[in-house]
Order: structure tokens, then C-alpha cells, then sequence
């Protein structure tokens, strides 16, 4: 009997031995999404990369749908490290870093590569830096997308059309202000708000292709306008203290995975918007999909200049000449 205890002893050590599973570190990664929406495939994907790379030295566990509560509370569970990682929209990032503000001026980039050439280059690297401020290491962008306006009132095809529409905006002050400066009646909340839209709280709301498919927009909202008004970033982030307590070459590994988690992510977002518009319109969702931009544009010029003022002129006139 006793060799026999002996044996199954040795046996889970050896067994806890040749798989350091055994000993990983469990981490928690927050987003406010649903599983199969961006952040979430993001999110997966970062999970996936280092949980392999690290031969099992790492497990993460992936909180979604809100169950952490909003992104403005997932961001100060990740300052607080009671949340590990997190992939957030960058409005209320802008919250913490006035540099992630500038990502979200309007029509700033004008195609998908300009904003990836952007963010994975120096001023994005600028911009992740910036949130060491405010205990937060960051890691890379993913990405929502261009933004687009629906609504159920009216079909919008110029700014005009706007006028007096009650629209949801993140929240962050910079696009409440947008909102304001189109002529619309901007009402911040946080995500989700398929119930405001259902009971009519609010007329509209703004989001790229895939949100209005995955979360059935389509079921509440009559229009939809192609404004692509804003390039809709997230910020992937860490608590800087756990961070800098990993190895060098672990904090090697955590950017890596998650900038290629990143770039495999904004690949799938892009692939697959055709689909998403073809099963919009399925829904029966009427799409203006060239709308008056020029009209749109020429609202919110004074938004630039409020931006030199409060993120810093410097800043916002080398992103300025980065796009131009
Ligand atoms: O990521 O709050 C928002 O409008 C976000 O874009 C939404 O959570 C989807």
C-alpha cells in the first residue's frame, strides 16, 4: 500500500514537471463586448498566442458582455490591477490620456492603412505611452473601425438631416462635442444601449458595420449613413505595475502577442465588413452609402482647433502633417 502511494506521488510530479501548466499564472483580460465581437476576437487571439508562446506559463480568462460593467470601469479595474488586460474603445480612453483624443478627431484618417501606418509608428507609440501617466501600459492598437450613423427617424444624407436627432455617443467629451457641432442632441452612455434604441430613449446611435450586425441594431434602427466620421481605435492595455514585474523577455512577449493579435484582428474586422453591410441591408436597414461628407466636414473644423488647445498643439500638428 504504501508503494503504491509512493508511486501515484512520484507520478504527479513527474506529470506537474513536464507540464509547467501546472504553475501558470492566471491573468484576467476585460472587455465590454460580446464573444465573436472585435474585442473579443482580439482578445482571444493575444490569449491564444501568449498561452502558447509561453509554453503554458500564462492562462487568461476573458471577461465580456458587460459583466465587468462599462469600459470606463474596466479602465479603472486595470489601473487598480484587479482586471489584468483589457482592450477598450479609445473614447473613454481619452478619459486618462488627452493624446488618445487625438486618434478620435474627425475625419483624421482617411483609409484603413493611414491609421495602421499611424498608430503602429511613432505617434502611436506616443500615445501608448502616454497612459504610464495613469498606470497603464500600452500594449497596441485593435480596432473597431470607421463609425457610421443610424437612426430611426429619418434617412440622413447631409448634415442637415442631422438636426435635432437624439444620438448615443461613448462617453467622451470629444464626441459629444462632434455631435453637437453636426447639429445632432448628443446623449453619452455606456455600451450597450439596444434597449434605449428599442424604447426610444434615444434615436440613433453611432458604430462601425460589425456592431450594428453582431448586437441586431438592424431590429431597432431604421437608417444607417456611411459617414465614416471617425476611425474607432482600442487601445490594448495593461496595469503597469504587473507589467513591469514580468521578465524582460515576458514583456517582450506581451507586446508581441499583442500587436500581432492586433494586426490579425484588424485584418478580420476588415475582411469581413462586406458581409456585415450585405446582412444590414438583408434586415431591411435603408443605407445612404454616399452621403454629403463635405457637409459633414465643414461643421467640425472648429473641433481641431479646440484640440491644439487642450491635447497640445505640437501633438495635433505632427499628426496633422503624419496624414496629410
Ligand atoms: O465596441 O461604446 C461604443 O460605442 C463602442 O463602440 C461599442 O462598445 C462597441
Amino acid at each position: 500500500m504504501k508503494r503504491y502511494i509512493y508511486f501515484i506521488f512520484v507520478l504527479v510530479l513527474v506529470v506537474a514537471l513536464a507540464f509547467p501548466v501546472f504553475a501558470a499564472r492566471k491573468m484576467i483580460i476585460g472587455i465590454v463586448t460580446i464573444p465573436g465581437s472585435a474585442q473579443y476576437i482580439c482578445a482571444e487571439k493575444f490569449k491564444e498566442l501568449v498561452e502558447e508562446r509561453s509554453g503554458g506559463r500564462y492562462k487568461f480568462e476573458i471577461k465580456h458582455s458587460a459583466s465587468l460593467g462599462s469600459e470606463s470601469s474596466i479602465i479603472q479595474q486595470v489601473q487598480m490591477g484587479t482586471v489584468d488586460i483589457a482592450i477598450i474603445t479609445t473614447g473613454p480612453v481619452g478619459n486618462i490620456s488627452k493624446k488618445a483624443n487625438a486618434i478620435a478627431l474627425p475625419f483624421i484618417f482617411k483609409s484603413n492603412e493611414e491609421a495602421d501606418r499611424i498608430l503602429d509608428g511613432p505617434i502611436g507609440q506616443e500615445i501608448l505611452d502616454s497612459l504610464a501617466a495613469a498606470g497603464i501600459k500600452g500594449l497596441a492598437f485593435s480596432e473597431n473601425g470607421f463609425r457610421n450613423l443610424t437612426n430611426n427617424v429619418r434617412p440622413v444624407h447631409t448634415v442637415d438631416d442631422v438636426k435635432g436627432l437624439k444620438i448615443r455617443t461613448m462617453e467622451a467629451p470629444m464626441h459629444v462635442k462632434l455631435w453637437r457641432l453636426l447639429g445632432a442632441n448628443p446623449t453619452p452612455m455606456p455600451w450597450p444601449i439596444y434597449t434605449e434604441l428599442q424604447q426610444g430613449t434615444i434615436d440613433g446611435q453611432e458604430n462601425p458595420l460589425w456592431v450594428i450586425d453582431k448586437y441586431k441594431l438592424y431590429e431597432v434602427q431604421k437608417y444607417m449613413t456611411m459617414t465614416r466620421h471617425v476611425y474607432s481605435s482600442h487601445v490594448d492595455m495593461m496595469n503597469l505595475r504587473k507589467f513591469k514585474k514580468l521578465s524582460k523577455a515576458d514583456q517582450e512577449l506581451f507586446i508581441k502577442s499583442m500587436h500581432d493579435a492586433a494586426v490579425y484582428q484588424r485584418k478580420v474586422n476588415r475582411d469581413n465588413n462586406a458581409k456585415y453591410m450585405a446582412n444590414i441591408k438583408a434586415h431591411g436597414m435603408i443605407v445612404d452609402e454616399h452621403p454629403d461628407i463635405q457637409s459633414f466636414r465643414n461643421k467640425v473644423t472648429p473641433i481641431y482647433e479646440d484640440a491644439k488647445r487642450t491635447i497640445g498643439r505640437d501633438f495635433v500638428e505632427r499628426l496633422l502633417r503624419a496624414v496629410r
